[in-house]
């Protein structure tokens, strides 16, 4: 009996304390933008509606427990049919409670489908299996993976689909919401702090589904002018083993399906015209180090499961030299 209760405790104390950290890179209660507290605020007033009719159903219950519980010299109490002040209250209090969660969710569902203000910075957001990319067309700036945006001002996401049905969800910055092939779909929000934001993709959409991240990285407005300045214009010339590695990416199958802008025009995976300056590889799976980049260039698959982009059959020496190059690209 003690030990059957100490293995229940145990099994409890694990699932609870499982859902403890104190780093919460992807809690939604810290919330970073003005849609994130929109959300927070209905989530809020939902748990302290609950938490008041629990504690009064559960001083009731308890109070009519020891009020009429069973005695010897007790008869059958007196049996109630139809009352109809009890009646109409139980009525009424669900509907009320009902309509106050209902105002302000109304209220927030149509705040966050607001078309976005006249000075938001434009991104369209592609979901591809298993990558996102982010075009900036105001910068003429394409990138992979890493949504950079300025702190303070808005931002107006515009979520296409090339393939499958996606979900760009980044919690801290905001509700989810489906990237759908054929169909646009768009999200406002304006980020408070500079920091960096993990996100993930919220709709299962096939083998890499959970390797499919992504980072949303808040820049102070100055850092984002000149990141975007950075990006707008061409990478660093290479030389050396750098040189060697652009080769043989311009002989390699790589420019059918990468941009390199100057170098290739594929549109079908991450342009990687600023590769280097991503901190992350493969959608936010790895960090971006010359080691996971040769490991990654030689067998994609091994890396992440049913990866669009094959190996190619590189030898060590040509991913080495690949690998200086395009980590070269900042
Ligand atoms: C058949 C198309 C195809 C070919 C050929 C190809 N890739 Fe890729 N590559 C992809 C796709 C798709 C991804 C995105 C994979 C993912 O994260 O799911 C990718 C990802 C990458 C990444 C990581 C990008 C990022 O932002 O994380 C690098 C680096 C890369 N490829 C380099 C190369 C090089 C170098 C070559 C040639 C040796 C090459 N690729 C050939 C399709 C291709
Ligand atoms: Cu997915």
């Amino acid at each position: 009996m003690g030990r059957q209760l100490l293995r229940i405790g145990l099994g409890v104390a694990t699932l609870g304390l499982g859902g403890c950290a104190f780093d919460l890179p992807m809690s939604t209660l810290r919330a970073h933008t003005d849609f994130a507290r929109a959300i927070l605020s209905v989530y809020a007033l939902v748990t302290w509606a609950v938490i008041v009719i629990a504690v009064v159903v559960s001083a009731v219950l308890a109070w009519v427990l020891v009020r009429f519980r069973h005695r010897q010299e007790r008869g059958l109490p007196t049996q109630t049919l139809g009352h109809t002040l009890l009646e109409l209250s139980w009525t009424i209090a669900p509907a009320l409670v009902l309509l106050i969660i209902a105002i302000p969710t109304i209220r927030v569902v149509f705040a966050t489908q607001r078309p976005a203000p006249r000075n938001a910075l434009q991104v369209t957001v592609r979901g591809w299996q298993w990558w996102w990319e982010f075009r900036y067309p105001s910068l003429d700036v394409v990138t992979a993976n890493e949504l950079r945006v300025p702190a303070g001002r808005p931002v107006a996401l515009r979520l296409e689909g090339p393939d499958v049905i996606h979900s760009f969800w980044v919690p801290r910055l905001g509700g989810k919401r489906d990237v759908v092939p054929g169909r646009l779909n768009q999200l406002v929000f304006t980020a408070d702090t500079p920091g960096e934001y993990w996100g993930q993709c919220a709709e299962f959409c096939g083998a890499s589904h959970a390797n499919m991240r992504m980072r949303v990285i808040v820049l102070a407005p100055e850092a984002f002018d000149r990141w975007a300045a950075e990006e707008r214009a061409p990478a660093a010339e290479p030389s050396g083993v750098a040189a060697e590695g652009k080769a043989i990416f311009a002989r390699s199958a790589c420019v059918g399906c990468h941009t390199i802008r100057g170098v290739s025009a594929g549109t079908i995976a991450p342009d990687l015209t600023h590769f280097g300056s991503r901190h992350t590889l493969a959608a936010g799976i790895l960090p971006n180090t010359p080691e996971h980049l040769v490991a990654w260039l030689l067998d994609p698959p091994a890396v992440k499961p049913g990866v669009k982009m094959p190996a190619l059959g590189l030898h060590a020496a040509e991913a080495q030299q690949l690998a200086t190059y395009l980590l070269g690209l900042k």
